[in-house]
């Protein structure tokens, strides 16, 4: 039964329209660069905000109503928000999902019946993809809201919560395998600590890595060929988190020996609140090999939390696209982990709030492609590093074919150096703004 009956196929009808519910940059089918717009921006819906959370905070229950006609924390529900998110996902033209075990059930008491539940949603799940060609881009355990996991899940004092942790991360992959998902990601939300007081910080993320390896090990076992992803994010809930960003879990990664297995999956939000920028944290994967994939979002420079707001800066998108384009793209998608703001509780809401993220991503890989079309960016930073192409002691440095004796005679014969070329920030940021409004 239709779920959003007052809503329709959202179309592309140009920037000129004042339809609140059609995309105004959001053209499928447009060819950038050689590739359509929606190869280039692999959309998927996140489970959990959309399906399941109605903008409840700690000063207020929900507002908007999620029950989609059934009565929630049934399995009538589970299906009704199937039902409601594939209904939601084909309107948009949007072509995956994340999804984490407890958001497609109500999670039981006993880890049987649990498991039983997730059975028999994803058998459900699969009959819809089949019939509406919709795919799965990852899924993971929730390894944070359940009041067992206060001290964290591979990060846990106690050998039990760790075995429980195991058991679950096994049926997350089982359901994730099943319904032939992309990738399969750790969020580390409460691997971290609050007080070095109690906490033994290389015991817990030796476990860690053994939850992790094992995982791997199971996994392709079952003949599981696609990424792991892990998600950085350096606070909240736990003050300090191990996978604080893009460069911290790269090294943990590495150190451990699940460097050829995983790759970031990035999140506006989190890279922000590591203090760096979106961009930042994106080419430090990317460089490394390991950008998988991105949780699309953005934060608020005002506040120091996860807003987890729909993206509407387009510069910020554009330096992202930029980065993925430069990347030659990722194989992972876009998963919009974002919420409405708590007073957006309708229905049109929910729709407006893709509709903004993805035009904002349609912008920001168009304004991406011109800003690389124009050149000048590229140009600068490459005429940048000219004196170590153009000249003898710049090749011998990067030919690794000299030393410090060497270099030093060399220093001593110049006297003092020129100051380095002007960094232009100003320059390059107005030609930003030409590309942009022109
Ligand atoms: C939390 C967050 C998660 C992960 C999946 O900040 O981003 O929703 O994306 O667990
Ligand atoms: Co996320």
């Amino acid at each position: 039964m239709e779920k959003f009956t007052t809503i329709k196929k959202i179309k592309y009808e140009g920037p000129e329209s004042k339809n609140p519910l059609a995309f105004k940059y959001y053209d499928a089918d447009r060819v950038i660069m050689g590739k359509k717009m929606k190869e280039h921006l692999p959309f998927a819906m996140a489970w959990w905000h959309n399906l399941c959370a109605g903008g409840a905070d700690m000063f207020g229950r929900a507002t908007a109503n999620k029950s989609f006609g059934a009565k929630e924390g049934t399995m009538e529900h589970a299906k009704a928000k199937v039902d409601a998110g594939f209904e939601f996902m084909q309107k948009l033209g949007i072509e995956y999902f994340c999804f984490h075990d407890v958001d497609i059930i109500p999670e039981a008491d006993d880890i049987k019946e649990t498991n039983r539940r997730l059975d028999e949603i994803s058998d459900y799940i699969l009959v819809k993809m089949q019939e509406t060609g919709i795919k799965c881009l990852w899924g993971t355990a929730n390894m944070f809201s359940n009041p067992r996991y206060c001290n964290g899940a591979g990060s846990t004092n106690s050998a039990d919560v760790f075995a429980f942790a195991a058991a679950q991360v096994k049926k997350a992959i089982d359901i994730t395998i099943k319904l032939g998902g992309k990738a399969y990601l750790f969020w580390g939300g409460r691997e971290g600590y609050e007080t070095l007081l109690n906490t033994d910080v290389k015991f817990e993320q030796d476990n860690i890595a053994r939850l992790m390896k094992m995982a791997v090990a199971y996994a392709r076992k079952q003949g599981f060929t696609g990424d792991f992803y892990i998600e950085p994010k350096p606070k909240e809930p736990m003050k300090h988190q191990y996978d604080f960003d893009a460069a911290t879990a790269i090294g943990f990664l590495r150190y451990y020996g699940l460097d050829k297995d995983f790759k970031l999956n990035i999140e506006t939000n989190h890279a922000t609140l590591a203090g760096h920028t979106f961009e930042h944290d994106l080419r430090i994967s990317a460089m490394n090999g390991m950008l998988g994939s991105i949780d699309a979002n953005q934060g608020d420079y005002l506040l120091g939390w996860d807003t987890d707001e729909f993206p509407f800066d387009v510069y910020n998108a554009t330096m992202c696209m930029r980065e993925v384009l430069m990347a030659g793209g990722i194989t992972g998608g876009f998963n919009f982990d974002a919420k409405n703001r708590r007073p957006s509780y309708t229905v049109e809401d929910m729709f407006q709030g893709y509709i903004l993220g993805m035009d904002t991503f349609a912008l920001g890989l168009i304004k991406a492609a011109e800003l690389i079309e124009d050149g000048r960016l590229d140009k600068f930073i490459k005429d940048r590093y000219a004196s170590y192409y153009d000249s003898e002691v710049g090749k011998k440095i990067i030919s690794d074919s000299t030393n410090l004796e060497e270099l030093f005679a060399y220093a001593e014969k110049l006297g003092a150096p020129e100051l380095p070329g002007s960094g232009k920030q100003e320059y390059l940021q107005s030609v930003i703004n030409s590309v942009f409004f022109k």
